[in-house]
Formats: C-alpha cells, sequence, structure tokens
C-alpha cells in the first residue's frame, strides 16, 4: 500500500428515518462493521441529538469509524480510516451500507501518510525503534511479547436537548423500554448514573435515583398545609410516584388518577416498579384518559387536592398549562382545597411560571399563590418549581401553606416512611425564594428592578 492507511468518505443516502435516530442500533451497527473487517475495536461514544440526528465514533486499534446521520434526509455521512494492511475498509463499508438499508452508496478513497511525500520516513522509524528498544525490559526480564488485550468500552448517551442547553446520561446500549403510543415515545434507560429513568418524547420524567425529591415535594408539602385531604387527584403522573407517596396517608381515602398514556404506566410497571407500587392499593382509581375532558366532566367541590404531575408544557401536556384548564381545577376544589401544579425551573423556563402566576393569581387571588423549589438534578438546570394555590374556605377564610404546619406530624411522618428529602425544615425552608424566583412569581407591578453592576 505504501502509506499509512486508508481512509475512505462514505455517503449513505435513501435510509429509513427510524435507523438513523436510533443511538444503540448505530453503535451496534458500526462495532459489528469493525468486527467484520477484524478491526480490534478499544471505545465507542455515540450521541443522540434532538430531535434528530446520532453522531458516533468507533476507536478501533487500527484507526476509527464516525459517522453523523441526518434523518430527515435519510443521508449519514461516515469516515472509515484504518491503518495497516490487516483491515479492509471496505468491508466495513459493505457491512454498513446492509445495516442502514441505503437504498445506495457513494464513497471515496484517499491514501493517507504516503511514505513518498513523507520525506525520511522509513530512516526516522528505524532509529525510533532502536531508541525505544533500548527502554523497554526484554523477554529475559519477565516482558511479554504479547501485546495487552485492549478492552473495549460501550460509551452511550441520551442526550435532553432543549433550544440553547442540553444534559446527557451515559446508558448502558438498547433501551429496557420503547414504544411509540399515539401520544409520545415512551422509552426507559438504564442509566450509569441515575438508575433506569423514564423518558417521554426524549426528555427525562423521572429516575430511580432522585425520583424521590419530586415526588415527595409533589405530594407532603400540600397534604401536611391542608391537614384533611380525603380526596385527592392525579392529573398524569403515570409514573405512579405522586400516587403512592399520597398513599402514604392513611387519613386519605381515594386517590384518583388520570394519565393520559397507557404506555407509561405499562412502562412503569414493569421496569421502575418501585415508583409504580401502587397501582394495586385499593384506594387508587386509575383511569387512562384525558386529564382535561376528566376535569371537566367532575362535579364541583368534588376534591379537597388536584395534583397536576404533567410533563412539559409542550405536546401532550400543553393543555395542562392554559388559564381554561385551571378555572376548571378551582371549580372541582372543595372550599379549603388546594392545586399544586409542577411549574418547570425558573432559570430554565421562566415564562412558563410567569404564565402559571398569572393565571392562578387572576382565579384564587394574590395573596393564595405561592411557589416553593426543590432540586432535582436530572431536571434541567436541577432547579424546580411548584406552585401553589387555595381555594377560599366555606367562612372565607384562607389557608397558609407553611405557618400553620405540624412541625412534630411532619418529622414523625417523614422518619416513619423514611423519606429522604421531604421533612418540616424543608416544607417551610422551599418557600424561602432567591430574589430572581420571587420577580418572576410576583405581578409585575412590584418587581424589584436588578442593581446595575
Ligand atoms: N422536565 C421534566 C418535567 C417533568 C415533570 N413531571 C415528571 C413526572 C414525574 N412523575
Amino acid at each position: 500500500m505504501n502509506a499509512l492507511g486508508r481512509h475512505i468518505l462514505v455517503e449513505y443516502f435513501g435510509c429509513p428515518t427510524d435507523i438513523l435516530n436510533d443511538v444503540p442500533l448505530i453503535e451496534e451497527s458500526m462495532v459489528a462493521a469493525a468486527k467484520d473487517a477484524d478491526a480490534t475495536v478499544i471505545n465507542a461514544t455515540f450521541h443522540h441529538f434532538s430531535p434528530f440526528g446520532v453522531s458516533g465514533v468507533v476507536v478501533i486499534q487500527e484507526s476509527h469509524l464516525a459517522i453523523h446521520t441526518w434523518p430527515e434526509y435519510g443521508y449519514a455521512a461516515v469516515d472509515l480510516f484504518t491503518c495497516g494492511e490487516t483491515v479492509d475498509p471496505w468491508i466495513c463499508y459493505r457491512s454498513l451500507l446492509k445495516s442502514f438499508q441505503a437504498t445506495s452508496g457513494s464513497s471515496i478513497e484517499m491514501l493517507r501518510g504516503q511514505m513518498g511525500l513523507i520525506p525520511g520516513t522509513q530512516q526516522m522509524l528505524a532509529e525510533q525503534r532502536e531508541e525505544h528498544a533500548d527502554k523497554l525490559p526484554s523477554v529475559a526480564q519477565g516482558a511479554s511479547r504479547e501485546a495487552p488485550e485492549p478492552r473495549y468500552e460501550r460509551n452511550i448517551w441520551f442526550t435532553e436537548r432543549g433550544e440553547d442547553l442540553a444534559h446527557s446520561f451515559r446508558h448502558v446500549g438498547q433501551p429496557l423500554y420503547k414504544e411509540q403510543s399515539e401520544h409520545q415515545l415512551v422509552e426507559v434507560f438504564d442509566t450509569y448514573a441515575w438508575g433506569k429513568a423514564l423518558t417521554l418524547d426524549r426528555l427525562v420524567m423521572t429516575t430511580e435515583k432522585d425520583e424521590y425529591v419530586y415526588h415527595e415535594m409533589i405530594t407532603h408539602v400540600p397534604m401536611f398545609s391542608h391537614g384533611a385531604v380525603k380526596r385527592a387527584l392525579v392529573i398524569g403522573g403515570g409514573d405512579g410516584g405522586a400516587a403512592r407517596d399520597l398513599l402514604r396517608h392513611p387519613g386519605i381515602e381515594e386517590v384518583v388518577m388520570v394519565e393520559i398514556d397507557g404506555k407509561v404506566v405499562e412502562a412503569c410497571k414493569t421496569h421502575l416498579p418501585d415508583i409504580a407500587s401502587a397501582f394495586d392499593n385499593p384506594k387508587l382509581d386509575l383511569h387512562i384518559d384525558d386529564g382535561i375532558a376528566y376535569v371537566h366532566n367532575a362535579a364541583s367541590a368534588s376534591f379537597d387536592l388536584v395534583i397536576v404531575d404533567s410533563t412539559d408544557p409542550v405536546g401532550p401536556g400543553e393543555g395542562l398549562f392554559t388559564e381554561a384548564f385551571y378555572r376548571e381545577v378551582h371549580r372541582i376544589l372543595r372550599p379549603g382545597g388546594i392545586q399544586i401544579t409542577q411549574s418547570e425551573g425558573p432559570h430554565y423556563a421562566p415564562e412558563v411560571m410567569e404564565e402559571v402566576y398569572a393565571c392562578f393569581r387572576g382565579i384564587y387571588g394574590d395573596d393564595q399563590v405561592h411557589c416553593y423549589l426543590a432540586h432535582i438534578p436530572t431536571y434541567p438546570t436541577g432547579m424546580w418549581s411548584f406552585s401553589w394555590a387555595g381555594k377560599a374556605r366555606e367562612d372565607g377564610s384562607h389557608g397558609h401553606p407553611w405557618k400553620d404546619i405540624d412541625a412534630e406530624a411532619i418529622d414523625r411522618f417523614a422518619a416513619q416512611h423514611k423519606l429522604r428529602y421531604y421533612n418540616a425544615d424543608i416544607h417551610r425552608g422551599a418557600f424561602a425564594l432567591p430574589g430572581f424566583v420571587r420577580n418572576i412569581v410576583v405581578p409585575s407591578k412590584d418587581r424589584v428592578e436588578a442593581q446595575e453592576a
């Protein structure tokens, strides 16, 4: 060959979109292509870019295979670079053509590091070998002639990507669950840092390792600020975490849960059983139905607590962030009842919070709306908000989210259930807001202008 390596620049056309969007499948195909050509695989890193596209590289002892896909065009650009005589990159080319089901491919081959273009190469190499040999232990000293067996490490990443920021988790490969329901793409990944993770349309909903923060805070804060909830409604919450935590309270008589997507429940029952542990509880009344329609048809003053445990305000969750819906929730609350809504992160989506608070104030009154925060590392930026709104009691008085709580009862409850986030201090402290968050949730006339630097 008289060159250091062969480099084939490849284009694949007419590939099915779902293949070019599937990180584990692409990783497996690239690794298989390398192995077909008898290359030694050292490492692989693959990322998904939302909404479309996968990029990745397989490092082989003999150089590398790299890919970028554009699923929306059925197109993949691939580099196949091999050094030495033993690995034929054209074997990789044919293997990938088949795996990606490409209708056609095109390619050009370049020789890299042609000997004639690298003056003095042979002499330099000989000198380096000699110099190196002096420093190596001899076989007589116990050195092995065998090169150590390279260890292949998979490196596959799930990336949740917003417009301007992204966060990624490394996972083991093929999702444990993957179903396109009529509403959304439901997946469960086995991640290294956060245990199993449920994602909907590629957005992280919950993970085994930090789910307790969200579920304890969305349930126990309103349960203890109300003090006598008998009937609660959860809109969304198909993973079962909110229902599980509500049902820890012995005084609750019924939890109605209305989840739009049966596949979410199915995925979580199978793969996240600790979160989905309350589905067999006789006090739970599960409806696979549209939460908006359920609330619309529910009797007035029929619930003490309504929790909107929704996805982000895109796709199926969008209608749960509207004034019309919140007005209906207010109608079905009993006097003294509480509504809680997950309301995104103040760094991440301040505009969503602003809208939620403007609606809540219009419905419940300025003083009956409060924001509290929790630290949820797997949600974008980690700081997450919940919105608390209280309906007037029959005598016209109002409850307060933290001034009247029974701190001892809370700490007893937290200890009894081995809660890991919620306790009486957290209950009160969660309502203490940094200045920039307070500015988002108060009416614009009450905002404090930022100091000039
Ligand atoms: N960006 C994530 C927001 C998800 C809120 N709902 C999570 C559901 C957990 N039960």
